[in-house]
């Protein structure tokens, strides 16, 4: 059985849970793994950090990695599109989602979640960079009604658990939300926590934050 070790607030996590669910893959859970530099927690995830996966006896880090082996080992339920240039364009816009815009929104979350100083002039690289990254998602996003196009894919597990931290953290760092100009985003999101794996996946985050925050 494969085991998924994380953690319910992590969007990473969150990624390849949606995924598992979607594909309707077996797996168990450690929700209770927290990122560690500590040797026997490297020995099962190299760069301590999480998620990771637990399977026949080692371990698979990387949330991409991981859900490019889901895909391989479980073709069923294929969270690709069936033709190469389609399938690329969809590894494209996770690379946007999560390279160009939800890793940049990253070094704001010092400030965001935890009240810690931001420097001036990392604010202000961040809000170039982000504008960047920004623009290349747009240019890119479809929502037709996926941010791919017709068919579910993993670019949507992936937009859906990184672009509202991206909304939160500009709007608490810039008093304003720099996607709010992508007018498709919201009912796009709306629209995804219908599905029953999206809807289950957003509520065990926000159980989870409600509990750390106590
Ligand atoms: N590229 C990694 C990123 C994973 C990641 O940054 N996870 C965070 C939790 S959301 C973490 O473990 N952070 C601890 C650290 O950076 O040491 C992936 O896609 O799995």
């Amino acid at each position: 059985m494969l085991k998924l070790c994380g953690f319910h607030i992590s969007n990473y996590h969150n990624k390849v849970r949606i995924a598992l669910l979607e594909k309707g893959v077996a797996f168990e859970e450690d929700p209770t793994c927290t990122p560690s530099q500590k040797d026997e927690f490297l020995a099962r995830t190299p760069m301590g950090k999480v998620p990771f996966l637990e399977l026949g006896g080692t371990t698979l880090a990387e949330s991409q990695v991981i859900c490019e082996y889901l895909e391989e080992a479980y073709p069923q339920k294929s969270l690709y599109p069936a033709d190469p240039l389609a399938r690329a364009k969809v590894r494209e816009l996770i690379v946007l989602i999560e390279l160009h815009v939800e890793l940049v929104a990253r070094r704001l979350y010092g400030q965001v979640f935890f009240g810690k100083p931001l420097a001036e002039d990392v604010k202000q690289s961040v809000e170039k960079d982000l504008a960047k990254g920004i623009r290349a998602l747009r240019a890119r996003a479809k929502f037709d009604p996926y941010i791919a196009g017709a068919e579910l894919s993993l670019a949507d597990c992936t937009a859906f658990v990184s672009l509202p931290l991206v909304s939160l953290a500009t709007k608490h760092a810039y008093g304003r939300d720099f996607l709010e100009d992508i007018a498709q985003l919201k009912p796009y999101l709306k629209m995804l926590e219908a599905r029953p794996a999206f809807r289950q996946v957003n509520e065990d985050r926000k159980a989870a934050t409600a509990r750390a925050k106590k």
